[in-house]
């Protein structure tokens, strides 16, 4: 690393298929379940992360969507501490390229998501992914950085791979096992398409790491889940992506999405992340669904009431123009609905009586 290196570098959001929620390690960031997710392509929702370091800087800072951040949070703090000691062990390693003198330089780090942030659309794993590898060019460090990305944020470490991710419990008390691994690389399912419609991009009322500390007090579905049903559903999700079968893929991610959300409803006091529009397009998807007899489009809600929507390619035109028929956007949407050249496909009446809402 030399004096006035600057970095930039961007990672996508990851949808999960199989939710994390519940920690069993509030420090070292342990789940109490294994999860599943689908990397975004990094044109789509991203964070952009640029890195400076300086002889000049008096202290490490950071710049969130243009307004400073304290550098002092113990996740940032853990991820910067994480990756000058593997800085400094690789130096020590006799590598002369990454003299250590730069290493004592602070370092300058500005972060932009190009959509909402904090509103349940995986921000902090973008944004926590693109932390540390953007530190990584940075400070020349190579190999298996999704444990310190998990130390950023849990969902961040499936962001550090694209594809089909999964992200393992592991069995140590000290994390090293606790890390993601691809199942499948981008290329695996080129059909496969992730729509995501925002129904609100507000900052959520309750974030993910509170709600879960929660959940995991006073939720015995939670427990449920985590001791006896994920491991079977992260099998079955693995064999749907291995065998590219969207129908089981489709009704696992459903089903997974909904035992999340139950398990919200399940904590005490409750919590609501679906509103009534999220439980409208749960509807909408399975009246369609049910009007072709076949799976054809999934989705599936985090921490929040936006929807991620899976589909195959030769469905999306048509499913595009459900969606619009019942929810018109407004107009600066209509004209980013146009890139997505869908306006010749015409809705039948029969499938506008089947889905049986007032747009
Ligand atoms: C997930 N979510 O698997 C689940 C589904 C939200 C619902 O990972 O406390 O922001 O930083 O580890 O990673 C959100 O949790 O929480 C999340 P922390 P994180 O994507």
């Amino acid at each position: 690393m030399l004096d006035g290196t600057v970095i930039t570098c961007s990672a996508p959001v990851n949808i999960a298929v199989i939710k994390y929620w519940g920690k069993r390690d509030d420090e070292l960031i342990l789940p109490v379940n294994s999860s599943l997710s689908v990397t975004l392509h990094q044109d789509q929702l991203k964070t952009t992360t640029t890195i400076a370091c300086s002889r000049d800087f008096q202290e490490d800072r950071i710049w969130i969507n243009g307004r400073e951040e304290d550098i002092n949070q113990s996740r940032l703090q853990s991820c910067l501490r994480e990756m000058r000691r593997l800085a400094r062990k690789r130096s020590g390693d006799g590598d002369p390229a990454h003299g250590v003198a730069g290493l004592s330089h602070k370092v300058h780090i500005c972060s932009v998501n190009n959509f909402p942030t904090a509103a349940g659309l995986a921000s902090s794993a973008s944004g926590y992914a693109c932390l540390v590898y953007t530190l990584s060019r940075l400070f020349g460090v190579e190999g298996e950085l999704s444990a310190v990305a998990r130390q950023g944020s849990g969902s961040a470490c499936r962001s550090m791979y694209g594809g089909f991710v999964q992200w393992k419990i592991g069995e140590r008390a000290d994390g090293k096992d606790s890390l993601a691994e691809q199942v499948q690389p981008e290329t695996h399912w080129p059909e496969l398409r992730v729509l995501v419609l925002v129904v609100n991009a507000q900052r959520k009322h309750i974030g993910s790491t509170s709600g879960m500390q929660t959940s995991v007090k006073t939720s015995s579905l939670l427990k449920h889940r985590a001791e006896c049903l994920v491991s079977g559903q992260m099998d079955k999700m693995m064999r749907a992506i291995n065998t590219k079968d969207f129908s089981a893929f489709g009704e696992l991610t459903m089903q997974d999405s909904n035992q999340f959300h139950a398990t919200c409803l399940d904590t005490y006091p409750p919590i609501f992340y679906l509103s009534d529009v999220s439980r409208q397009i749960i509807n909408l998807v399975h009246c369609y669904n049910h009007h072709y007899r076949e799976i054809k489009v999934a989705y599936t809600f985090d921490a929040g009431p936006n929807a991620v929507i899976f589909t195959l390619q030769e469905h999306l035109p048509e499913f595009v123009q459900v969606v619009r028929y019942f929810f018109p956007p407004e107009s600066n949407e209509e004209q980013f609905l146009k890139g997505l050249s869908v306006d010749s496909v015409p809705v039948s009446e029969s499938l506008k009586a089947a889905i049986g809402m007032e747009p």
